[in-house]
């Protein structure tokens, strides 16, 4: 991320990237989620369901990771992808329920800064397929609300969560954009206003590796028919260092391998008595 983005998350909870993809990407990506939509048995098993198909390649766009790594942790192993959802709403379709706010322990969404960088919970990742017009139907935010130090979520003052308090923001943007979020910023639904198109929208939530906000749902023949490297982003809760100790011990059973290997032909008895107690060393 570059310097403005990553004050403007820190400050708003949210940031929006207009364009992010070509009028091609954008074609092809709305086309195969509305056939996952309308006709998912014309796809096959492995492609029904998000984040299969077209989308998958999605999953670790460059300007999703730029994003991830700055806000979550700059190495992709310890990111995972949690939920992916198709958001569609024709003209008047939606609802205004204001959600989440305020500082937070919860470490499955807290906001914290610590050490000079962001270091956010659950981070929403927001693919708008069609135009967004402002104050028409995107998500809304009370900018800032991460960092909250009243309880706005239980407030007496209700008049803060209607839509037209004044704290409020919204966004237009072109389609092919990108709205992430920290899901610890107020933020809410709302009815889709925009005569021109249907709100066409990929919703996904990332997180940190060692948490998890929802119950897993994802269809498990389409996570088998991911990539190894997009499957990652898929791992149950756990610290990567575990994958790395059994890559250590495979790497260990190889050498030994060799080793034996090697020890079993006609070698010089100084070298053979080397490898042995090489071997011996790694048991
Ligand atoms: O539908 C929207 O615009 C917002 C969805 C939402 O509230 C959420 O992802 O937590």
């Amino acid at each position: 991320m570059n310097q403005r983005d990553r004050i403007i998350f820190d400050l708003k909870g949210y940031i929006v990237k207009p364009g992010v993809l070509s009028q091609g990407e954008v074609e092809e990506l709305k086309e195969f989620v509305l056939r996952q939509k309308h006709e998912p048995d014309s796809l096959p098993p492995h492609q029904r369901s998000l984040p299969g198909g077209a989308f998958e390649r999605f999953i670790d766009h460059p300007a999703v990771m730029d994003v991830l790594h700055d806000v979550i942790d700059s190495k992709t192993e310890r990111i995972r992808l949690e939920s992916t959802f198709l958001s569609y709403r024709q003209q008047g379709e939606g609802e205004w329920r204001p959600h989440a706010g305020r500082r937070t322990t919860n470490p499955n969404y807290a906001y914290n800064f610590h050490d000079g960088r962001i270091y956010a919970g659950m981070t929403r990742v927001v693919w708008e397929l069609g135009e967004v017009l402002e104050g028409k139907g995107g998500t809304c935010f009370i900018s800032g609300s991460h960092k909250a130090n009243y309880n706005i979520r239980n407030s007496t003052e209700t008049s803060l969560d209607a839509k037209d308090s004044g704290i409020w923001e919204s966004y237009s943007c072109p389609p092919g954009s990108l709205v992430v979020f920290s899901e610890a910023v107020r933020h809410s639904a709302d009815f889709w206003n925009n005569p021109h198109n249907p709100r066409i929208a990929i919703f996904c939530a990332y997180n940190h590796i060692n948490v998890r906000h929802h119950k897993p749902s994802f269809a498990p023949e389409v996570i088998e028919g991911l990539t190894p490297e997009h499957q990652r982003f898929f791992n149950e809760v756990y610290h990567p260092q575990f994958d790395r100790w059994q890559e250590q011990e495979e790497q260990k059973q190889q050498y030994i391998n060799a080793a034996n290997r090697l020890g079993g032909n006609k070698i010089d008895r100084g070298l053979k008595t080397k490898i042995k107690s090489i071997v011996q060393r790694f048991r």
